[in-house]
């Protein structure tokens, strides 16, 4: 056990930094396992204190420390496994340091280390201090000079900012120097030497100016960068036209590297991106692969303005940049590929992700006020629901004052590292309101209950709503308040019709009520006919809502609700509540096969989105089941949604086949939306058929495997054999490993799909796979691949009744920190909603992670997620 206890960094403790940094001149002599850094930094005190100079440092070997040319004695400064403390310094001064570093021991992937055989870095969120000595917090901006000398094998050394010079050294190696003229935080700081081809192009941005586009690839692999190339071109457009963004420096690089802890990261002007978010071609990537990959590298690439050129003050500030950069994602991926279908993906992804964390011992703020280790809040909430967040304040005061606002936060705060509180002033500024609830939403965790009652008066001709709204405790906050939720109404007649009312004298189609206590009564009138509520609209706030809607209120919805969203939204209700039904051994096959007729009737609509539709033949996932009633029986669940996909592929057989003959592709693939919807619809039918296995289906899905032209359709195929089973499947599985075993990327596709398998095999396939020659623990990708996908998206099977799951997972959480805490942590998540189960399973689950914590050694990184995983609130 371990004795003594980490303690917690407080936002409430945040100073300002003691010293400041003008300038960094880098020089790097690169040597894969014995690389010398030599720093220079131009420092200047911050205020009256006279405080001794403190700076990180980690896993450094010294070898010299200078104050103005003098190298200091070692009584004159203490160096310790963190810190560089140098007691008595001048207001101003120069540091010169020298360390040595070993980049190819480097497991962690954080600092410097190499993959593949090249140097890379990664910094956010405190890596920097691995590579040299420094203050490593995101407020001290410094401009950086960064010299390289490598061997020539080497071939590319690249920076941040401009190339300044480049040549040969006298003893046959090179080097390359390059200047940031930006100053910025350490944490955007990078450096990558090594082979590598290069994809090029460029762009005239909106002032005129011509900035030169760069992304470097494994050898071989420059083909690969084009999609990826042009979603940064549509991204570099989209910012100058939907926020007036411009940007700054001649040159942009995106650098794809295999070993990568997470997505990407946006380094100014050197991107260094995981290859499975840039690398694609029609043949190894799927759709949603394109998808990702044009939302990540927008996303990397709004950071220029939203994170680099305004950073956050404080790492409790990460929000700031996270959640509003993930707006910006997302509204960029909604004018690309369609607002509803965009907003439906996003919804599916922050409950999966989001409304779970907030379920369990884990949920947080968006902005958080203590942390153990920062690596560990990279989370959903402060992504996904602080882009939420974003939303709504759109939504709350619209989208000229949410314009106005953004141009003013830019203007106030370039080249600054802020708060969130200084971005939300820009709001209050521009919009003219009193923003100070919606704060609340930064601060309060948990997911806040709505609730909607209604009362219509036909004589009177008005409808009243009785909105209520709940916020659940959450870990350390036990009493909430009401948090302003904006909730988007419309009204349907009962053939679907849209019904027009009065709010306030105003006639409309569609109202925004601002539900901003613990109780709200909101009358509408003019309504002239009975109405279906349609609430919500658009998810227009994070929150969970019930209403007192019947289900034919639902199927007025899904038939014909104008909101795209909400259409959705009923049948995902409608099936929800079937499956919890059966789930609890009360299944209702009279309404089983109401709801097949009605999404049967969906699927012939000829107006709708093929995505679209695709859509809403998906049924809600066994996690979000888990998540909507408790204790969640995964077992139970995986046999009701199973016993549901069995029902719509009997009764829609027909309906389904026709699908899947006539959305055949022809022709050239184009990974763009519309083409991408009728693949994602010919697979999800192909899917659903799979739920009914006889000879015929068998046939159709090996047929569509053997014919699949690209990745999105072979792995379709190979996903309907392997829910079907048996010889057929395992004969494609062995199949597609010989055709793609040189293919890293489409390994990892081939591991996460077993890693899915439904079958009572799924728990001995996964544990032989681990042995798999291809199988590397080492590599985040081929981990998440295999363990994962199994803890996170298989509960039927992670969750054996005999608690082997859990255990495989810990074994691999516990092998990982060894060597890698921060991708360990990132695995820890299935295991930490063990209150959520029945009560035999949730004490295997906290077994494990009472094992877990007692481990001698342990990285604060999962010690920190294990133990509040199983505090007492
Ligand atoms: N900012 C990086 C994430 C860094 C994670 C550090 N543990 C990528 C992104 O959000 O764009
Ligand atoms: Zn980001």
């Amino acid at each position: 056990m371990r004795t003594e206890t980490p303690q917690p960094i407080r936002l409430a403790n945040y100073r300002p930094p003691a010293f400041l940094v003008d300038t960094i001149e880098l020089d790097f002599d690169l040597k894969p396992s014995a690389t010398r850094v030599r720093a220079k930094l131009a420092l200047r005190r911050n205020g009256e204190h006279a405080e001794p100079l403190v700076l990180n440092g980690e896993r450094l070997t010294p070898i010299s420390v200078a104050v103005d040319g003098r190298t200091l004695g070692e009584d004159e400064r203490t160096i310790d496994a963190e810190f560089l403390t140098v007691p008595n310094v001048p207001d101003a001064f120069v540091l010169e340091t020298e360390v040595e570093i070993d980049p190819a021991a480097n497991k962690a992937l954080d600092g410097l280390y190499m993959s593949g055989g090249r140097f890379c870095t990664q910094c956010e969120a405190e890596g920097f201090r691995k590579i040299t000595w420094f203050p490593d917090r995101p407020d001290v901006l410094a401009r950086y000079t960064v010299r390289m000398t490598a061997d020539k094998g080497f071939q590319r050394l690249l920076s941040n900012g401009n190339l300044m010079e480049s040549g040969e050294t006298a003893d046959g190696r090179h080097f390359a120097v390059w200047n940031d003229p930006f100053p910025k935080p350490c944490y955007l700081f990078a450096l990558v030497a090594g082979e590598l081809d290069v994809l090029e192009d460029s762009l005239v941005t909106m002032s005129g100016r011509k900035v030169d586009l760069r992304i470097y690839v494994d050898p071989g692999m420059a083909g690969r960068a084009a999609y990826a190339m042009d979603a940064l071109k549509r991204s570099m457009k989209w910012d100058e036209e939907a926020f007036g963004r411009e940007y700054d420096l001649d040159l942009f690089m995106i650098v794809a590297v295999r070993d990568f802890n997470f997505g990407a990261m946006e380094n100014k002007g050197l991107n260094i991106f995981n290859s499975s978010l840039l690398l694609a071609d029609p043949a190894t990537a799927t759709d949603f692969d394109y998808e990702r990959i044009e939302s990540v590298v927008a996303h990397e690439y709004f950071h220029n303005w939203t994170g680099d050129r305004i950073t956050c003050r404080d790492w409790f500030q990460l929000c700031l940049k996270e959640g509003l950069t993930v707006f910006r994602d997302q509204s960029f991926s909604a004018d690309m590929r369609g607002e509803a279908v965009q907003r439906i993906k996003d919804v599916k992804a922050l409950r999966a992700r989001q409304f779970s964390e907030d379920q369990g011992p884990l949920a947080h703020p968006v902005r958080p006020s203590s942390y153990l280790k920062i690596d560990n809040f990279y989370t959903a909430t402060i992504y996904e629901k602080g882009a939420e967040v974003i939303r709504m304040l759109k939504t709350l005061i619209g989208p000229d004052a949410f314009r106005k606002g953004m141009d003013l936060y830019f203007e106030r705060w370039d080249g600054h590292a802020t708060t969130v509180e200084a971005f939300i002033d820009c709001f209050a500024e521009a919009s003219g309101r009193d923003l100070s609830a919606f704060f609340a939403w930064y601060e309060q965790a948990g997911t806040p209950r709505i609730d909607i009652k209604s009362r219509y008066d036909a004589a009177a001709r008005t409808l009243e709503l009785d909105l209520t709204q709940t916020n659940p405790a959450t870990p350390g906050q036990p009493n909430k308040k009401p948090l302003p939720v904006p909730v988007r109404i419309g009204l349907l007649d009962g053939d679907g019709r849209t019904i027009a009312f009065d709010r306030d004298g105003q006639a409309t189609d569609e109202t925004v009520v601002v539900l901003d206590a613990a109780k709200t009564t909101v009358r509408l009138t003019g309504v002239d006919r009975e109405p279906v509520l349609s609430a919500l609209r658009g998810f227009s706030a994070p929150v969970v809502l019930t209403t007192d809607a019947e289900p034919k209120d639902r199927y007025v919805q899904l038939a014909a609700d104008p909101d795209l969203f909400n259409r959705w939204e009923a049948g995902q209700d409608l099936a929800r509540e079937l499956m919890l039904a059966r789930a609890a051994g009360r299944p209702d096959e009279v309404n089983e096969e109401r709801y097949a007729d009605a999404v049967g009737r969906a699927l012939a609509d000829q107006a709708a989105d093929p995505a679209f539709k695709a859509l809403l033949l998906t049924l809600p996932t066994e996690s979000d089941l888990a998540l909507a009633r408790q204790p969640a029986d995964p077992a139970a669940i995986h046999a009701a949604r199973e016993a549901l996909r069995a029902r719509l592929a009997l009764h829609l057989e027909e309906e389904l086949k026709r699908l899947h003959t006539g959305l055949q592709g022809v022709g050239e693939f184009s990974p763009d939306a519309a083409e991408a919807g009728r693949r994602a619809l010919r697979n999800t039918a192909l899917e659903v058929l799979a739920a009914n296995p006889h000879a015929e289906t068998v046939e159709r899905a090996r047929g569509h495997y053997e014919a699949a032209g690209n990745m999105t359709d072979a792995m379709g195929g190979l996903s309907a054999l392997m829910s079907i089973g048996g010889e057929a499947f395992e004969n494609a599985l062995a199949d597609f490993y010989e055709r793609w075993k040189s293919e890293p990327l489409v390994i990892d596709k081939w591991f996460a799909l077993q890693a899915r398998d439904p079958s009572e095999g799924a728990l001995g396939r996964v544990l032989g796979l681990t042995a798999h020659p291809a199988f590397d623990q080492k590599n985040p990708n081929r981990l998440r691949a295999l363990v994962g996908t199994f803890a996170a998206g298989n509960p039927a099977r992670f969750h054996d009744p005999s608690g082997a799951g859990y255990t495989f997972l810990a074994d691999q959480i516990l092998a990982v920190d060894a060597f890698n805490p921060m991708t360990a942590a990132r695995l820890l998540e299935p295991l930490g909603g063990w209150r959520r189960y029945t009560p035999e399973l949730g004490a295997r689950m906290r077994g494990e992670l009472e094992r877990i914590v007692a481990r001698e050694g342990l990285s604060k990184n999962v010690y920190e997620l294990a133990s509040r995983a199983l505090a007492d609130d």
